[in-house]
């Protein structure tokens, strides 16, 4: 068979997903595989027997970030690699990051059935903790590989209940002795179900995005002063909830002065939370992004001052800290045509686009060369449980990475 005839095992890869799927498992057909919980060690430990099946050299570094290479012909050449992520959201979908494991190790198998040689490495990976949902910040552990975050400040993020992210990383077995350090890399691709509705939108099989928007995290805490809540007159109170619901209007608002920025405010903490106490304490997050990085840092601008403000006329302490940003991340252009070209070759309609979701390839690409392949996501819904994509559409992305990593595995 000739290489350009190779195609993946699309009925393995579904399978490999569904076996995915059961491992945290939610009753509403989703996942919850929190990063570094006992199911991300289940998933993890299933992905390093896969790839120890396929004779794949296994390496897991201080972050828990596992690498499986397959030895090219020239061992000495810069490698090709592809990966995602295995953990998911509280209430995730069966396809965020497990699709972009799954599909590079379906190519991997693919190639050592047809016992394919290449002439560069390939390396495959599961990044850790991409979501930052249970430990902020995203993408940290692919952060600290490509040197721009502390693996140590990496290991002193705690969750919600106050346990440490190097602490877990140990207790499930994989605080791995290799440092946290990119070695050479010639291609990266990672393929990624959209997250949104523009291929669905559009009639399109494969996006290929130009790039991803820049990320920037904040962390907002307010202090109120608490009281019963019937004897304490409105006037004069100290009310911190109140002053957070003006701040998030806020947000929103800022949010529509730029066509490229989106600005969301996911979660927040409200102390004591009973109904009848005036709360003392408010923690709440602001994730901002946009295309062009500056109407971001300007948007944050405009809000950190109309947070003072609020803060002021309501007599509540504020802290606010500048959490995580990562900049907008322009694709290798030349790795973005050959995801095009192949596609067209496959015979797949495509569409050239931006990615507002982030992703653990915004960091490899400030170090090498990196693109992405999407696949439509149905109804455009992701990070929930009915988040899906066809199996077609899974395979129909394999084959696209199979071959755009073939064909940078081949040059010299
Ligand atoms: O935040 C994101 O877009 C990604 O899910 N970490
Ligand atoms: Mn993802
Ligand atoms: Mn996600």
């Amino acid at each position: 068979m000739s290489i350009k005839d190779l195609r993946v095992d699309g009925a393995r890869l579904r399978r490999s997903l569904e076996t995915m799927a059961a491992i945290g498992a939610t009753p509403g057909g989703g996942v919850q595989r929190l990063a570094l919980s006992d199911e991300d060690k289940q998933a993890r430990d299933l992905f390093v027997r896969w790839l120890k099946e396929i004779d794949c050299e296994v390496s897991i570094d201080e972050m828990g970030n596992i690498f499986g290479r397959r030895p090219g012909k020239n061992r000495e050449l810069p490698a090709v690699m592809s990966g995602s992520h295995l953990d998911s959201q509280p209430k995730g979908g069966r396809f965020d990051g497990v699709l972009g494991v799954m599909g590079a190790l379906e190519v991997m198998r693919t190639l050592h059935d047809h016992k394919i040689e290449t002439e560069r490495d390939l390396v495959i990976v599961d990044w850790t903790n991409e979501e930052g949902s249970r430990f902020a910040p995203a993408m940290v552990s692919s952060g600290v590989w490509v040197g721009k975050l502390e693996r140590d400040w990496a290991y002193s993020r705690t969750d919600i209940n106050g346990l440490k992210q190097g602490d877990e990383l140990a207790r499930i077995g994989y605080k791995g002795e290799t440092p946290a350090r990119a070695f050479p890399i010639h291609a990266n691709y990672e393929l990624h179900i959209e997250q949104g509705p523009m291929l669905e939108a559009e009639g399109r099989t494969i996006g290929a995005p130009k790039g991803v928007l820049c990320l920037h995290w904040y962390d907002i805490r307010l202090t109120g002063t608490a009281n019963q809540v019937g004897p304490t007159p409105m006037a004069g109170r100290n009310d911190c909830l109140l002053a957070a619901a003006e701040m998030i209007q806020t947000v929103n608002k800022v949010a529509h002065l730029k066509g490229d920025m989106v600005a969301t405010v996911g979660e927040i903490h409200n102390y004591p939370n009973s109904r009848n106490i005036i709360p003392d304490g408010v923690h709440f997050t602001v994730d901002i992004r946009s295309w062009e990085d500056d109407h971001a840092i300007g948007a944050w601008e405009v809000m950190r001052r109309e947070f003072e403000a609020i803060a002021d006329r309501h007599g509540t302490p504020i802290e606010m800290e500048i959490t995580w940003r990562v900049v907008r991340a322009p694709f290798a252009e030349e790795l973005v045509q050959n995801v095009l070209d192949t596609a067209a070759e496959l015979g797949h309609s495509s569409l050239y686009m931006v990615s507002g979701a982030g992703h653990d390839c915004s960091y490899i690409n400030q170090i090498a060369p990196a693109a992405m392949i999407f696949i439509p996501s149905k109804g455009g819904r992701s990070h929930v449980e009915v988040e899906e994509s066809s199996w077609e559409d899974c395979e129909k992305g394999a084959n696209v990475l199979l071959h755009c990593m073939l064909t940078s595995a081949q040059q010299l």
